[in-house]
């Protein structure tokens, strides 16, 4: 039986894959002499700040010029940057039938835990106001692996004390689906299914997410 919902943020509950593009590619163009363009882009969603960081400095042929010192200087500047733009988050980021569907589950009694490489979590769930919908929050500071290893989804099914059979994650990358299927719990993709391939149950986008199909799904595969 379903008992509870890992949900991961930026491309689920709201975009802010934008926000972290903009805060990188001012960095990239005047601290490091690199342009970025989207493909770069999409390598660094659900990657931790630092590992982005290295990606940026390997697209740029930059990765042996800086110190770890002054690689923490660009982080923490991308960082300010970044903070500064998602300040301005309202209600109104929520992603289509995000709001709608968390209400659902609320109503149902189900935990919900997140499961965010993003340090500013909290910060990011304050501004949507929906702090209160999730009765647990997975410190990304705590792990050793990021995706697509399981241990980020695992640790946010047992912050809910459910067995990883119990739960249900929600991904729109295809290493957060692979760090799902991996800690054994049932994996919801969010967007291109030829992408999203191994994910138990596919959505083209977040509107589209229906608990009673997820329900149905689940049910299907634990018959
Ligand atoms: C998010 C973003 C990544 C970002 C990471 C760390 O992951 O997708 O691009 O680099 O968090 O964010 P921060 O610098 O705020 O700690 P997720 O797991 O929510 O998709
Ligand atoms: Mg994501």
């Amino acid at each position: 039986m379903i008992k509870g919902f890992v949900f991961d943020l930026d491309g689920v509950i709201t975009d802010t894959a934008r926000f972290h593009y903009q805060a990188w590619a001012k960095i990239a163009q005047d601290d490091l002499g690199i342009t970025i363009n989207p493909s770069v882009n999409e390598q660094l969603k659900g990657v931790s700040r630092m590992d982005s960081l290295n990606i940026i400095l390997k697209f740029g042929h930059r990765e042996n010029d800086f110190t770890q010192e002054q690689k923490e200087v660009f982080a923490t500047k991308k960082n300010d940057y970044y903070v500064a733009l998602i300040s301005h988050m309202t209600p109104a980021d929520i992603l289509p039938g995000m709001k709608e569907f968390l209400d659902e589950l609320r109503a149902e009694n189900y935990g919900m835990s997140l499961a965010s490489a993003s340090k500013n979590a909290p910060r990011i769930l304050a501004g949507l106001g929906l702090t209160t919908y999730f009765d647990k929050i997975v410190d990304p500071a705590s792990l050793r692996h990021g995706k697509p290893d399981p241990e980020i989804f695992a640790k946010g099914a047992a912050l809910l004390n459910i067995k990883p059979s119990e739960a249900v994650g929600l991904e729109d990358a295809f290493a957060g689906i692979q760090s799902i299927n991996g800690a054994g719990e049932f994996s919801v993709g969010i967007g291109d299914p030829k992408i999203l391939h191994e994910a138990d149950l596919n959505f083209n986008c977040t509107a589209e997410v229906s608990l009673a199909k997820i329900k149905a799904a689940y049910a299907d595969q634990n018959d």
